[in-house]
């Protein structure tokens, strides 16, 4: 199995960091490959940034960097930008996805530039409106974009670094980075993947939800109108 980067965005994650940290760790261990963890916390304004570095200075195979203002585009832009390895692995700080979609998706990137963890496709344990939005999202993706996958949520997807580096244009500062960079893979004609994942997420959401839903329909847009205008 190669070597791997898993990326983890925190944002005031005090209550959990450590725990799921250590949870990783003796998982990714178990794997029997090289990787490495990165942590990328901004704008956290709880002891979250205490915990990140006090994490990295004691286990040499995680780095904790931080950013002043918010967004998980910004975070994973930084991540991948200082990643040692070719694999490029997104997860949840909460470890809410299967953890099996690590080994799954580090696999299927030999022949896939993209893996998405798809939680509609699994079983899923998710709040009512959380899972009415995905899917009424998913129905906007197909009706404007044409794109059959049906979750573009940043938690539980893979990249091969080479196409993160070819795309970064595409990565915005909030979410909408992996529609786009899942729009640009089909239209490149790039190998994507989509595969189940089980995913348990009960805890309230880090996003503002209503703000996290306007980012989202204002990136939708904004790819449609870069298609229509032959910008892509
Ligand atoms: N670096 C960074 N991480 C963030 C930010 N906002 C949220 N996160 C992290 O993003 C991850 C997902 O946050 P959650 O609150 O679990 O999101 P969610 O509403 O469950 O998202 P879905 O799984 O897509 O439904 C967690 O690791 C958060 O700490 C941010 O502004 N910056
Ligand atoms: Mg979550």
């Amino acid at each position: 199995m190669r070597p791997f980067t898993l990326f983890l965005p925190v944002y005031n994650e005090e209550d959990i960091l450590e725990q799921k940290v250590g949870d990783l760790l003796v998982y990714l261990s178990s794997l029997e490959t090289l990787f490495e963890i990165i942590i990328v916390s901004n704008g956290s304004t709880d002891d979250t940034v205490l915990l990140g570095e006090k994490i990295a200075r004691r286990h040499s195979q995680v780095k904790f960097f931080q950013l002043p203002q918010r967004g998980v585009g910004r975070a994973f832009k930084k991540g991948f930008s200082e990643s040692r390895y070719d694999h490029i692995i997104f997860m949840d700080a909460d470890l809410s996805a299967d953890l099996s979609f690590i080994e799954k998706s580090n696999q299927l990137l030999e022949k896939n530039v993209l893996v998405l963890g798809a939680k509609i496709k699994g079983l899923q344990n998710r709040g009512i409106i959380r899972k009415l939005g995905s899917a009424v999202f998913y129905f906007s993706v197909l009706a404007l974009m044409g794109l059959k996958y049906v979750d573009y949520a940043p938690g539980a997807k893979a990249y091969r670094r080479d196409f993160l580096r070819r795309h970064s244009e595409y990565i915005d500062d909030f979410t909408s980075f992996v529609l786009n960079l899942t729009f640009i893979a089909a239209m490149k004609k790039d190998q994507i993947i989509e595969i189940p994942i089980a995913c348990n997420d009960r805890r309230p959401s880090r996003f503002n939800l209503f703000h996290e839903a306007l980012s989202k329909y204002n990136g939708l847009l904004g790819l449609k109108f870069r298609q229509i205008f032959g910008k892509l």
